[in-house]
C-alpha cells in the first residue's frame, strides 16, 4: 500500500519545514518517507531532503513566467493545468515506489484549495493509483493574535476540507512562538496567548466570535450587518463542529510524534501490513524489548 499525505495551507504557515520535520522524524522512527514537491516555485534552498518527485522537473513556474509572460499567479494555474493534462509524468514518477509514504508540500496559493478544481482532480488520481490519501491543513499560530484572523483560518480550513473530500488533519503551526507566560517580553510581536486561552482555539470555540457585553463587537445600530454575520458564522461552525487543530511544535520530538500518529491513524496506516516473519527479524528489532 502506498501512502500519501498533503501538506496544504496558507503561504508561510511552515509547509515545507514541516515536510523536512516529517521526513527527519520518519527516518529517526525507521521508517522511510519520501518527499514530493508540487510547488512549482519552490526555491531550492527551503527543502532539506531532496525532492523524490518534483514538479519542476516538468514544468517550472519561472519558465513559465518568462517564456508566456503570466503574471506568479497565472503561472501557477497555468503549471497545474500542465499538470494535469500531463498525469502520466506523475504516474511514471509514482511507479517507482511500492509500499511507501510520500509527502507532497504543496503550494500555499489559499485559492488552490477553496475553489479550483486541480486538487480534487489530483487526489482522485491518486486514488484511482491505488494510494491511500489524507490532507494536513496548516495555519499558523500567529493567526491566534486576532480572533477574525483565526476565524478566516477556520473558513479558509473547512472550505478546503470540503472541497477535497479526504481524511483531514487541521495543524497549528509554530506552537514554539507561544509560550505559557502572558508577562513574557517577547509576548508583545507575537500575541503569545495565555495557555487558557489556546485551547479555545484549537478546539475553535465559535463563542469568541459573539460579543461580549460593552466590547466593539457588541451589537448596535452602526454594526448590526457585522453582527448578524458574526452570528452566522458562529452557526456555520457549531453546524460543522469538525474543525480542530492539532498543536506542532518542531521543537519538541513529542508533538511531531502526535501529529504523525494522528496522519497514520486517519490513513489507517499499516493496517493490511503481514507481520514480518521470524526469519525477517534480527536482534536489533529485539532491542527495544531489552
Ligand atoms: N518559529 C518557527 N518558525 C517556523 C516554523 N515553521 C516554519 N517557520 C518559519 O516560517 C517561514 C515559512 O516557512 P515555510 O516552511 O517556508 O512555509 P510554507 O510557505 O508554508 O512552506 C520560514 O521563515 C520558517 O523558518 C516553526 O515551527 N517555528
Ligand atoms: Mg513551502
Amino acid at each position: 500500500m502506498r501512502y500519501a499525505v498533503l501538506v496544504t495551507g496558507p503561504a508561510g504557515a511552515g509547509k515545507s519545514t514541516f515536510c523536512n520535520g516529517l521526513m527527519t522524524h520518519l527516518q529517526t522512527s525507521k521508517r522511510t518517507g519520501h518527499l514530493v514537491n508540487l510547488d512549482p516555485a519552490a526555491n531550492s534552498d527551503a527543502f532539506e531532503y531532496e525532492p523524490a518527485i518534483d514538479i519542476r522537473d516538468l514544468v517550472s513556474l519561472e519558465d513559465v513566467m518568462s517564456e508566456l509572460e503570466y503574471g506568479p499567479n497565472g503561472g501557477l494555474v497555468y503549471c497545474f493545468e500542465y499538470l494535469l493534462e500531463n498525469m502520466d509524468w506523475l504516474d511514471e514518477e509514482l511507479g517507482g515506489y511500492d509500499d511507501d509514504y510520500l509527502i507532497f508540500d504543496c503550494p500555499g496559493q489559499i485559492e488552490l484549495y477553496t475553489h479550483h478544481p486541480f486538487l480534487p482532480t489530483l487526489v482522485r488520481h491518486l486514488q484511482r493509483m491505488g494510494l491511500r490519501v489524507c490532507a494536513t491543513y496548516l495555519i499558523e499560530s500567529q493567526f491566534m493574535e486576532d480572533k477574525y484572523k483565526f476565524f478566516s483560518g477556520v473558513l479558509s480550513a473547512m472550505s478546503a476540507m470540503v472541497n477535497l473530500e479526504v481524511p483531514w488533519v487541521n495543524i497549528m503551526s509554530k506552537m514554539d512562538l507561544v509560550t505559557s507566560n502572558s508577562d513574557d517580553p517577547a509576548s508583545g510581536r507575537n500575541g503569545i496567548r495565555a495557555r487558557k486561552d489556546i485551547s479555545r482555539y484549537l478546539e475553535p470555540d465559535p463563542l469568541l466570535l459573539v460579543s461580549a457585553p460593552g466590547s466593539r463587537e457588541e451589537k448596535t445600530e452602526r454594526n448590526s450587518k457585522f453582527h448578524s454575520l458574526n452570528q452566522a458564522i458562529v452557526q456555520l461552525i457549531e453546524d460543522h463542529p469538525l474543525v480542530s487543530f492539532l498543536p506542532l511544535n518542531l521543537t519538541e520530538p513529542d508533538s511531531i510524534e502526535i501529529v504523525l500518529s494522528h496522519i497514520d491513524y486517519t490513513m489507517q496506516y499499516g493496517e493490511d501490513e503481514e507481520p514480518k516473519e521470524p526469519h525477517d527479524l534480527d536482534e536489533g528489532d529485539f532491542a527495544d524489548m531489552e
